[in-house]
């Protein structure tokens, strides 16, 4: 699990350089944007329950068969593992968002899951689906300036999975 300061450090340490004005930029960049960081995530976890029930609620109005006999959504037992999943997605986002580094999805989400999936059968192409629908969702209440740092854990997911 990284984020910017230990990537940074662990880097000059590696080289056994003093931080230069490069790495300095790097952390003011990083330095200033952590009110806004935190503003974001306070705004996530407050609203966690709401932005999954409308996440769910898109997805499964476009893929309604999943809930049907045959669907991978379908009993309680798979719609509930789902919506824990999509459960995972917003947490770990929201970590990888104060981070500004998506390694902790990498070691905590994403290894082994494309194959875990395809093993279950769960579709992938829903999944994907269901990370740009919570995306858009988190992105139309935040400010502006939030764009980009709510953008980037889920587009890495959807890229991982694509
Ligand atoms: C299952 N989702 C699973 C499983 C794992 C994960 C490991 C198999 C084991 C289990 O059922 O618990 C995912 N586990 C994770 C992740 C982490 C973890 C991400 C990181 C913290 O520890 N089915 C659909 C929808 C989709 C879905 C498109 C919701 C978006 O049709 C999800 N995931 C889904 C379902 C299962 C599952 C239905 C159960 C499949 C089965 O058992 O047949």
């Amino acid at each position: 699990m990284k984020d910017t300061i230990n990537k940074t450090l662990e880097s000059y340490d590696l080289k056994g350089k003093y931080l230069d004005i490069e790495a300095i930029n790097k952390l003011e960049i990083y330095f200033k944007s952590a009110n806004l960081r935190i503003d974001i995530i306070k705004f996530i976890n407050e609203q966690a329950v709401l932005i999954i029930k409308e996440t769910s609620a898109e997805l499964f109005e476009e893929y309604i068969d999943l809930l049907r006999p045959g669907g991978n959504a379908y009993t309680t037992r798979r719609y509930a593992a789902c919506i824990r999943d999509l459960d995972y997605y917003l947490r770990y986002a929201t970590y990888s968002m104060l981070a500004d580094d998506p390694s902790i999805l990498d070691e905590r989400v994403l290894n082994g899951l494309k194959e875990t999936y395809n093993s279950l059968g769960v579709p992938i192409g829903a999944t994907i689906r269901a990370l740009s629908i919570m995306k858009k969702i988190v992105q139309k209440q935040v400010s502006q300036e939030a764009q980009n740092i709510v953008s980037l854990p889920f587009d890495y997911m959807i890229n991982s999975l694509s």
